[in-house]
């Protein structure tokens, strides 16, 4: 067993281990977890944060004096752990007001009380320490075409974060949004689906440069999309500002399985990418390792503290496979063998212009097309070396 420590800076939601596996065809097979046994619970298995929405805390509709109180005790609990609270969001989905969604509902006073819902949490975010606040728009969306004016939501989810970022600027919080994309579920479709459509979003916004993205393993994997690719593009936007871990497998209902416990080969080269880099290389990451997971609902309460031990050993695991295979010589051979490396290379070469490019009877007139149409890559040699060393066969 590897005992993960405060170093590695893993984190869960109080939503995941306190999930009452309530689901669309049965009741819930779990109790309520107090928010304050969840702080003990996680900082005695090693993690080093715990992230929430704001009724995860404080239930919907709680007065003053209660919110005050719930806030006070788990505040208690983060100081006698030293636990830290390094995200939180808001609830605009549980609630019936949200049924047609929040910042884009059809219902303008439904708009107004969520942008007032999440000022007030905004507020507590900062109480707490928290620097990312995540946008995660679960009922922004349709079940039919014929009742939503997509263009007009966008603009007021626009307008939204826009007055939302100029909040955090008065009041001088020290917060970035993170915006997390999802395809559907609980909508039949939601707004800004993939972390390619959300980063089209961002590019519109008024303060683009404090709005990145919280990106979900199985959200993507649930539209078809390479999650890999998804966060190194994120990263080379300069976006990726918060990540959710977790398991999935294939496009169906999401299963917010244990990370790693879904497709193991995309939870080992994310892995590889956040700690090493990647095939590029250097550093790329060093934000929350944030598990957005929730125990099987066939498990008791040592099932749910079992779970999620296991998110952080399969991550560590994968870290030391990762380390492994970067400094294996036979991987480092393959790699060059692959030609990998050279990609990093400009396609033209410094102050090569395009009349020198169409002068360069060698890169088209004499490009030896039958040598280069037969050359092989060598990528299945690479491939299984990947794949030995996540067995550990190497
Ligand atoms: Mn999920």
């Amino acid at each position: 067993m590897l005992a993960p420590t405060r170093d590695d800076r893993f984190s869960f939601g109080l939503w995941t281990v306190g999930w009452q596996a309530r689901d669309t065809f049965g009741d819930a097979t779990r109790d309520p977890l107090d928010p304050v046994e969840a702080v003990s619970r996680l900082a005695e298995l090693g993690a080093y944060g715990v992230t929430l929405h704001d009724d995860d805390l404080i239930p919907f509709g709680s007065d003053d004096a209660e919110r005050a109180r719930r806030i006070k005790r788990f505040r208690d609990a983060l100081d006698a752990t030293g636990l830290v609270v390094p995200m939180v969001t808001t609830n605009l989905f549980s609630h019936p007001i949200f049924k047609d969604g929040a910042f884009t509902s059809n219902d303008r006073e439904v708009r107004r009380y969520a942008l007032r819902k999440v000022m007030r949490n905004l507020d507590l975010a900062a109480e707490l320490g928290a620097t990312t606040y995540v946008f995660w728009g679960g009922r922004e969306g349709s079940d039919t075409d014929a009742a939503k004016d997509v263009r007009a939501a966008l603009d007021r989810f626009r307008e939204a974060l826009d007055l939302l970022a100029q909040f955090v600027i008065d009041r001088g919080y020290d917060i970035r949004f993170a915006i997390e994309p999802k395809p559907n579920e609980p909508r039949g479709d939601i707004l800004l689906p993939t972390v390619g459509s959300a980063l089209a979003f961002i590019s519109t916004l008024e303060h683009h440069e404090m709005v990145g993205l919280n990106p979900e393993v199985g959200h993507e994997q649930m539209a078809g999309m390479n999650f890999v690719h998804s966060v190194s593009q994120a990263l080379w936007h300069g976006k990726l500002f918060h990540i959710d871990l977790n398991g999935q497998r294939g496009a169906k209902f999401d299963q917010d399985l244990v990370f790693g416990h879904g497709d193991l080969l995309s939870a080992f080269h994310l892995v590889d990418l956040l700690e090493n880099g990647g095939p590029g290389g250097g550093p790329s990451y060093d934000g929350p390792r944030h598990f957005d997971y929730k125990p099987m609902r066939t498990e008791d309460a040592a099932g749910v503290w079992t779970s999620a031990a296991s998110n952080m050993q399969t991550y560590l695991l994968l870290k030391e496979r990762a380390a492994a295979f970067r400094a294996d010589p036979a991987v480092q051979e393959a790699l060059r063998a692959s030609q990998v490396g050279e990609l990093a290379t400009p396609t033209l070469g410094d102050a090569e212009s395009y009349l020198d490019l169409l002068a360069d009877r060698s890169a088209f007139e004499d490009f030896d097309l039958k040598t280069a149409a037969v050359h092989g890559f060598g990528f299945a040699h690479l491939d299984q070396l990947a794949v030995e060393h996540v067995l550990g066969a190497r």
